[in-house]
C-alpha cells in the first residue's frame, strides 16, 4: 500500500517536472544579433529587432557591448522612452555582456544613456508575453495608500479629540 502510494507520488513528481520543463523551454536572444548593443545603422534597428521576436517568461536577452561603452537603462514609461530620459534602472554599464531574464509579463523600455546614442536609436521596447504587467503591484500600492489613509485618519481623529 505504502509502496504503491510512493510510486504514485514519485510518478506525479516526475510527470509535473517534465511538464514544467516543457512549458518553460527558455531561449536566450542576443540583442541586435551580430551587431550587438551599440549605436545602430538606423534609428528603428532595435525596435524592429525586438518586434520580430516573441519573448516569454523565462527567456533572456543578452546585451553584448564588448566593443564599446554602452549602458542598458530600463526606464519606467513610454514617455521616458520616447524622450530618451537618461535615467531608470541601469542594468548594464561599460564594455561588457549582460543577461537579463524575464520573470514576468510586461512591456519593458531599454535605452543607452551614453551621449546621444538613444536619440540615434540605441533603444528598444520588449514585450514579454502579453505585455501586461501582473497587477499585484497595483493592489499593493492601493493597499499602501489605504494604509496611509487609515493612519492619517487615525491621526486626524487623535487631533480632533
Ligand atoms: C534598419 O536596418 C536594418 C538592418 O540593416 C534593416 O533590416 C531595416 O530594414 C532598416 N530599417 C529602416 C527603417 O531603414
Ligand atoms: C559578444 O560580441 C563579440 C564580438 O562580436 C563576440 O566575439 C562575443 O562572442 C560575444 N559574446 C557573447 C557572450 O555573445
Ligand atoms: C518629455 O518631454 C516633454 C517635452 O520636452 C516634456 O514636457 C515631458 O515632461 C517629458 N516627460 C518625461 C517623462 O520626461
Ligand atoms: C564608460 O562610461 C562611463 C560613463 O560615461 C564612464 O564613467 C566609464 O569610465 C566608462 N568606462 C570605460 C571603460 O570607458
Ligand atoms: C503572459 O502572457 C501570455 C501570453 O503571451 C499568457 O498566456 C500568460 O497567461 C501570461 N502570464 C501571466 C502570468 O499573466
Ligand atoms: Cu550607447
Amino acid at each position: 500500500m505504502a509502496g504503491r502510494l510512493s510510486f504514485t507520488v514519485g510518478f506525479l513528481i516526475v510527470a509535473s517536472v517534465g511538464l514544467l520543463h516543457g512549458a518553460c523551454a527558455a531561449s536566450t536572444y542576443t540583442v541586435g544579433d551580430d551587431l550587438g548593443w551599440t549605436v545602430p545603422t538606423n534609428s528603428s534597428y532595435y525596435e524592429e529587432w525586438a518586434s520580430q521576436k516573441t519573448f516569454q517568461i523565462g527567456d533572456s536577452i543578452l546585451f553584448n557591448s564588448t566593443t564599446g561603452n554602452h549602458t542598458a537603462n530600463k526606464v519606467g514609461t513610454r514617455e521616458e522612452y520616447d524622450n530618451c530620459t537618461k535615467m531608470g534602472v541601469i542594468v548594464k554599464v561599460g564594455p561588457a555582456v549582460l543577461k537579463n531574464t524575464f520573470d514576468r509579463n510586461g512591456t519593458l523600455y531599454y535605452l543607452c544613456s551614453e551621449g546621444t546614442h538613444c536619440e540615434q536609436g540605441q533603444k528598444m521596447i520588449v514585450k514579454v508575453g502579453d505585455g501586461i504587467a501582473p497587477s499585484f503591484a497595483a493592489p499593493s500600492l492601493a493597499a499602501a495608500a489605504a494604509l496611509s489613509a487609515l493612519l492619517f485618519s487615525t491621526v486626524a481623529i487623535f487631533f480632533l479629540d
